[in-house]
């Protein structure tokens, strides 16, 4: 199921992350940017060593925020580092952080021109975020700020088709309020 708003077309997929076809892929990064497993582990291995090399220079990112590198072997183009929150049962700013780490992805990669993006679920594997309030966050944030980037295509690919169900069912729980798709 896809649902566009504002000209944004926000698309649900599973698959993985490293072989998706557009401008820019999101990693689920750490702080430190130094890679590790997960997503960044399949991107580090899949896109080559420029990607860290560019990461070492940068040195880190802060909780809640993204920054972009080259995505060397990937079809992609970019590759957004984004660091969302460690869970911590919730009381320690997760829900903001983990919104702002999908604004500033989309404002990082719209600065460098992308028009397409594909997100993974971003700290809900080694990072323990409950997934369904993840997907929740993910979704309200995306639909209320790509349409104003110039997005054309927001997509989620999930590695498991639970994961998938989750989000499907998170983007069709978005209110039209949620999002400015004016
Ligand atoms: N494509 C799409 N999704 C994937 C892939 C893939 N190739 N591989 C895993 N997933 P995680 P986090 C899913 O742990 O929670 C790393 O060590 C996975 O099933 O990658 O933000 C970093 O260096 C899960 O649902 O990210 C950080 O230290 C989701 O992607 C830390 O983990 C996110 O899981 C970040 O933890």
């Amino acid at each position: 199921m896809n649902r566009t708003f504002g000209g944004a077309t926000i698309a649900c997929v599973r698959g993985d992350i490293t072989e998706q076809q557009v401008d820019a892929i999101v990693n689920a990064a750490n702080a430190q940017l130094a890679g590790g497993g997960g997503v960044d582990g399949a991107i580090h291995r899949a896109g080559g060593p420029s990607i860290m090399a560019e990461c070492r220079t940068i040195g880190g990112c802060l909780t809640g925020q993204a920054v972009r590198t080259g995505a060397g072997d990937l079809p992609a183009e970019h590759v957004i580092h984004a660091v969302g929150p460690i869970w911590r049962g919730g009381e320690h700013d997760e829900a903001d952080l983990l919104a702002s780490a999908y604004e500033s992805s989309l404002k990082v990669a719209a600065e460098s021109g992308a028009r397409t993006i594909a997100f993974p679920s971003i700290s809900t594997g080694a990072y323990g975020y409950p997934k369904a309030n993840a997907a929740a966050i993910a979704m309200g944030t995306v639909a209320s700020h790509a349409p104003e980037l110039g997005f054309r295509e927001v997509r989620f690919v999930l590695f498991s088709d639970a994961d998938l169900k989750v989000y499907l069912q998170a983007l069709a729980d978005v209110a039209p309020s949620e999002a400015s798709g004016r």
